[in-house]
């Protein structure tokens, strides 16, 4: 690793750990990014004088906050929310809102790292930041969840606005849940603005946000494919996950001519040999969703389908992998597998799904791999546009989004190919993705002075 004026990289993470105790996915979202970033900034003095990469690495701030809300048995439960806002150099801070049993400040903060360097790549002018709760929405009343949703933002309102943090959904928040919200924003702030994104259709909402995220993977996966002189006709995919990512990234996949092998959840992966093709996607999308069923069920629905307890799908053979779960779901391990079973590209439609031995893994083996950071940001994307919409109160049609979700997906990859593109053509997109992510921050940073 290159040695800065200032400090090598190794002082530099060892800084980054002693500032950041007990928060290993954090550090380990700086590590990915500073490996790149350190040959880059090597000959560029004004990034090291200015101590740019330590200020991206140094949350604009953290707001935790108690969240009481009350059970349907009338128990007074407690829990925490957070807002990490990152960095607001070329936008509002901008990223989604995560409700699950993991959320902890270390999984946020990480979030909000990589939402500042997915955001800028999209082009559109957003900063990053992430916010959530440890509340496990699994079990729940519509009314339980309605009544924390309420409770969360009575305290959130006054850290967001339609040009200072616009919150959107992740893992545990979807369409329902930015309802509750949205509202809960306007009756306490007599405001109808964009504060949220993520809305519904009748007051405000974007069309194709929902699909926006795995649609968007599956056309990263498609352009990097491309650039090998391939497209995805007859291809074997797995993907991991069954939520709003998973099942619109097998959707475009099917769409598009692939076969899709796997789905999972938290329980474990499903395998049809026979392919998940777009009916057996809309009964999997009605059972998570409307039904709130287990992905183990798919087996009993659809019986030449096998369920695997507790297992992830990486060693089932394909030629492209999607993994759209949650965060370190891929080790080094799986990452051979899927080398050693011939895999030609993975498109993360997660954040941070493959762990740094995992990354490390397909750099080494030239894979095709998109880090979540370029492949997943379609999303954040069209939540980009959105804001625009809300702001000229106004909205676009169906083929119009469709369109530039497309454009933008590709202006990305072109992005990821500028600086990771190496000797021989093989592009590396995990320095590409960081290089492009950091430099757009980085010079906007610079103009502001110390700040
Ligand atoms: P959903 O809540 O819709 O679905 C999450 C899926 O991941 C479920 O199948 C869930 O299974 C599974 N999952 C969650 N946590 C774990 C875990 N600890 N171990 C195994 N499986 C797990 O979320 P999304 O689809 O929106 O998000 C999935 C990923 O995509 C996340 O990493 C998110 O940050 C990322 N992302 C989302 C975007 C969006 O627009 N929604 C945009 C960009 C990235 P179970 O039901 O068992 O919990
Ligand atoms: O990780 C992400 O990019 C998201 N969860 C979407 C964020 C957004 O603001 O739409």
């Amino acid at each position: 690793m290159a040695v800065s004026d200032h400090v090598d990289f190794p002082t530099f993470m060892e800084g980054v750990k002693k500032r950041n105790p007990h928060q290993p996915e954090f550090v380990q979202a700086v590590q990915e990014v500073a490996e790149d970033i350190f040959d880059f900034i090597e000959d560029k003095e004004d990034y090291h004088s200015e101590q740019i990469l330590r200020r991206i690495a140094e949350p604009d701030r953290v707001v935790s906050f108690r969240v009481c809300w009350e059970d349907d048995n009338g128990n007074v439960r407690v829990q925490r929310g957070y807002r990490v806002q990152n960095n607001n150099a070329i936008g509002p801070y901008k990223g989604g809102i995560r409700f699950h049993p993991s959320v902890n400040e270390s999984v946020l903060k990480f979030l909000a790292f990589e939402q500042t360097f997915k955001n800028a790549l999209t082009g559109l002018p957003m900063g990053g930041g992430k916010g959530g709760s440890n509340f496990n929405p699994k079990g729940k009343s519509v009314r339980e969840i309605m009544r924390f949703c309420q409770s969360f933002m009575t305290e959130l309102y006054r850290h967001i606005g339609a040009d200072i943090d616009v919150p959107a959904g992740d893992i545990g928040v979807g369409g329902r849940e930015i309802g509750f919200m949205f509202g809960q924003y306007k009756r306490i702030t007599n405001e109808f603005t964009g504060v949220l994104t993520g809305k519904g259709m009748e007051y405000g909402g974007s069309m194709i946000r929902p699909e926006a995220t795995g649609y968007g993977a599956v056309y990263f996966l498609a352009n990097m494919l491309a650039t090998k002189g391939m497209d995805l006709t007859g291809k074997t995919a797995i993907i991991s996950g069954s939520g709003n990512v998973a099942t619109h990234a097998a959707e475009k996949i099917v769409q598009l001519g692939g076969k899709v092998l796997t789905l999972s959840d938290s329980g474990g992966f499903v395998h049809d040999p026979d392919g998940i093709d777009l009916e057996k996607i809309q009964w999997v999308k009605e059972h998570k969703t409307h039904r709130r069923g287990r992905i183990s069920e798919y087996a009993d629905a659809f019986p030449r389908a096998t369920f695997h307890e507790g297992k992830t799908p990486w060693g089932v053979p394909c030629d492209v992998a999607l993994p759209c779960a949650t965060q370190n779901e891929l080790l080094g391990a799986d990452a051979r597998t899927l080398v050693a079973n011939g895999c030609i590209a993975v498109s993360e439609g997660a954040n941070m799904p493959t762990d740094l031995d995992g990354v490390h893994v397909f750099k080494a083996a030239k894979t095709l791999y998109a880090p979540g950071k370029a492949s997943n940001a379609g999303g954040v994307a069209v939540s980009g546009l959105e804001m625009s919409q809300n702001s000229a109160r106004r909205s676009w049609k169906e083929e119009e989004l469709q369109q530039m979700l497309k454009d933008i997906m590709s202006g990305i990859h072109a992005r990821c190919a500028e600086y990771g593109t190496q000797d021989g053509g093989h592009i590396d997109y995990v320095k590409g993705a960081n290089i492009a992510g950091f430099k757009k921050v980085a010079d906007a940073m610079l103009a502001f002075g110390v700040v």
